[in-house]
């Protein structure tokens, strides 16, 4: 006999009747964090051609700030926090993360999370400020980027924000929530996808010269007009297989679509 105690457990029964016995698992909690990595928080160094972990055309990328908004996190089915909230990636966490929700459920083991990058006219801080949610709220921003790249003494800055929502569904999470315990998931954003040359390949270069080169008016500022001027359909890299892509801004914009991951390298489908 199908026995359901608390209301979380009658709406798992609801949802899967199967997977209820006779006991009550309890509750525990989902605790989900959201981390940049290395390349966020301290840079992405300059490299030479075919090297890991760095720009291979040498340009040393650092951010100031680098601003994500979470509009949602759910796990499929369960449950969901949908409080919007504003982090800048860019502030140190000691290879930690910062933390965005905790989700109470069902104790259990959960294979997959939901969450998405969106603009939200009601974001609250994560751990940005107040300044840095303002800019998010009143720009209708996903992300935002700021930052300077730097070779040999040449200092190019940008400061670029992107709308576009992405959702990431069923990331591959592996979390044995115990009745009274706490799992963990991360969400992590990989900053050096901005930099790749190529929309499809499993192995594009992490590069930025055709950015640098971008800065028209050589003021050291590379700006999303000078982007959008910049025509990419003659480039033999910068490929964006049949998508109706031709300009610099629209590539890197499309990029900002493929940055988040779950707990590292894991991968999230994309509807
Ligand atoms: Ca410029």
């Amino acid at each position: 006999m199908i026995r359901c105690m608390s209301l979380f457990s009658l709406v798992l029964c609801a949802l899967a009747l199967a997977a209820c016995d006779d006991d009550d698992p309890g509750l525990g909690d989902l605790e989900v964090t959201i981390y940049g990595e290395a390349f966020i928080e301290e840079g992405i160094p300059g490299g030479e051609a075919g090297c890991d972990g760095c720009v291979e055309d040498g340009w040393a990328v650092t951010f100031d700030r680098f601003l994500v908004s979470v509009t949602e996190v759910a796990v499929p089915g369960v449950a969901a926090d949908v409080t919007a909230r504003v982090f800048d990636l860019a502030r140190p966490s000691g290879g930690g993360g910062h933390p965005v929700a905790v989700i109470a459920l069902p104790a259990g083991h959960y294979t997959a999370l939901d969450y998405v990058i969106g603009p939200s006219p009601t974001a609250a801080a994560g751990n940005a400020t107040a300044d840095d949610v303002a800019l998010m709220v009143d720009g209708g921003l996903a992300v935002y980027a700021e930052g300077r790249a730097e070779r040999a003494g040449v200092v190019k800055t940008f400061a670029w924000g992107f709308a576009g929502e992405s959702r990431y569904t069923d990331c591959a999470i592996e979390a044995h929530v115990g009745d009274g315990g706490a799992a963990g998931a991360e969400l992590t954003i990989h900053a050096d996808h901005l930099l790749y040359d190529d929309l499809d390949s499993g192995e594009p270069q992490v590069v930025f010269d055709l950015l640098a080169a971008s800065d028209a008016d050589d003021d050291g500022v590379i700006t999303r007009a000078e982007l959008e001027a910049r025509d990419i359909s003659a480039e033999a890299r910068y490929q964006v297989g049949s998508r109706s892509i031709d300009d610099l801004w629209g590539f890197v914009a499309a990029q900002v679509g493929t940055l988040g991951h779950i707990d590292g390298e894991g991968h999230c489908d994309q509807p």
